[in-house]
């Protein structure tokens, strides 16, 4: 058994069991009381947090390895540019995707999606083309879109949701038309929790000849990621929902999309050589990467990759699904809450409104129970407008959550809806 075997199995119980109990143990903050309350920390959607290990390589690369990467012939630097890159095969091995140079580091799902707006619309959308979303995104799959169509005369269509948050998929098969030139979807939704059906509808795409984007942010934390059998175009994700540093994230493109796009910047590092009068652009991926990068964080990324993996990432969504199942039975009993969306398969997260009390203010006294969780739109306003609410109460599970957290949300609940309701 090597070492990380050996981690995994300390996490398992004898039984084989996943023990939410020894994971909890590798999260340092999770040890800390708010308010004189142990942190019941439910906002993992917003972000996860970070395992020792992630910590501690990122502190271990400023440490003993800081260098810039791709640039010197010094140890530092080849050190660090050896760690860099086996971030990009561990990323590789984890979305099963072909080649290495299909995978991009950038800052986070955001700017992922706004490289493919950017780089792949720019050069293909025409005037009267059109870009298919649906009315569940994240502003970060909407507003890059909106730029690019506004910029080239394109239409933004939006493929309808129904009233348990699941796309209707008669709306989407009708808007596949002769002028739609890309589909972007979110895997999951991160304001209702819907896990919509990807791998059919990027099937449904290619047969009218579109390729499509998937918003993976909220998708990658929860199941695991197969780019070759999804057979998806592109697929985006931040780092930091995923355990890892915050301001990376990873664009997955298949080779032959990424190499015919224009760069996205530019600067040092996506060039092979430069001229005054031309410049000729470096080979996949880093034809987009240009700057220096976040070194540390592509880094730490490796590691959370590494601790994911160690956890096994079926395991970690088996666990997810049943403390999201114990959440929905359990918020069902206290009073005033209202569910908002019951999609048909859900991951990770919750989304409701308790009577007409507005959301920040049961956030607030949730966080004096030591309990975080998001309070607003989440991001995503067409969607809160589609239920007809201004906002939401969200609480996003990870791998650390356990059912007992849920109880003492579903307690702090109780308590917001007797100081609101007077009962
Ligand atoms: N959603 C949330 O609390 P960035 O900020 O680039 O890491 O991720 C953007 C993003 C894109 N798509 C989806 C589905 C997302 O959930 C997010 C981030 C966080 O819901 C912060 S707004």
């Amino acid at each position: 058994m090597n070492v990380k075997q050996s981690k995994t199995a300390e996490r398992n119980n004898t039984d084989g069991c996943y023990d939410v109990e020894r994971v909890r143990e590798d999260f340092p903050v999770l040890g800390q009381t708010v308010h004189g309350k142990p942190l019941v920390y439910l906002d993992n959607a917003a972000t996860a947090q970070k395992p020792r290990a992630v910590i501690r390589r990122v502190a271990e690369y400023y440490e003993t390895e800081n260098s810039n990467i791709h640039r010197g012939v010094h140890w530092l630097s080849e050190t660090a540019t050896r760690a860099y890159e086996g971030t990009r095969t561990a990323v590789r091995k984890f979305l099963n995707a072909a080649e290495e140079r299909e995978i991009v580091f950038v800052r986070g799902t955001t700017e992922a999606i706004n490289l493919v707006a950017r780089c792949y619309g720019g050069a293909r959308l025409q005037a009267g083309d059109e870009v298919v979303i649906s009315a569940m995104e994240h502003h970060s799959n909407i507003v890059p879109w909106q730029l690019i169509c506004q910029e080239k005369g394109a239409v933004l269509r939006v493929i309808p949701v129904d009233d348990h948050g699941d796309i209707v998929m008669d709306a989407y098969h009708r808007l596949l038309g002769p002028r739609t030139r890309m589909v972007a979807l979110p895997h999951v939704s991160n304001a209702l929790g819907t896990v919509n059906p990807i791998k059919q509808m990027i099937d449904d795409a290619h047969r009218a000849g579109v390729p499509v984007l998937v918003d993976g942010a909220q998708g990658v934390p929860h199941a695991r990621v197969d780019v070759r059998a999804l057979d998806c175009d592109f697929y985006a994700f931040s780092s930091h929902k995923l355990y890892g540093p915050t301001g990376v994230g990873v664009l997955y493109g298949k080779a032959a999309l990424l190499e015919e796009m224009p760069p996205y910047q530019g600067g040092g590092d996506m060039i092979l050589s430069v001229s005054f009068e031309e410049t000729e652009y470096n080979v996949l991926p880093y034809k987009f990467e240009a700057g220096t990068p976040n070194i540390a964080g592509v880094i730490g990324l490796g590691a959370a990759v590494e601790y994911v993996t160690a956890l096994g990432i079926d395991a970690v969504a088996s666990h997810e699904d049943r403390v999201v199942a114990y959440a929905v039975e359990r918020l069902a009993r206290v009073p005033g809450v209202r569910l908002v969306g019951t999609p048909g398969r859900r991951a990770s997260l919750v989304s409701f409104v308790l009577g007409d009390v507005h959301a920040h203010d049961i956030g607030t006294i949730l966080d004096q129970e030591g309990i975080a969780v998001r309070t607003g739109h989440h991001c995503a306003m067409p969607v809160m407008e589609r239920f007809g609410v201004p906002a939401t109460v969200r609480a996003s599970f990870a791998c650390y959550n356990t059912e007992a957290e849920v109880d003492v949300l579903a307690d702090g609940l109780e308590t917001a809806w007797r100081l609101f309701s007077g009962v």
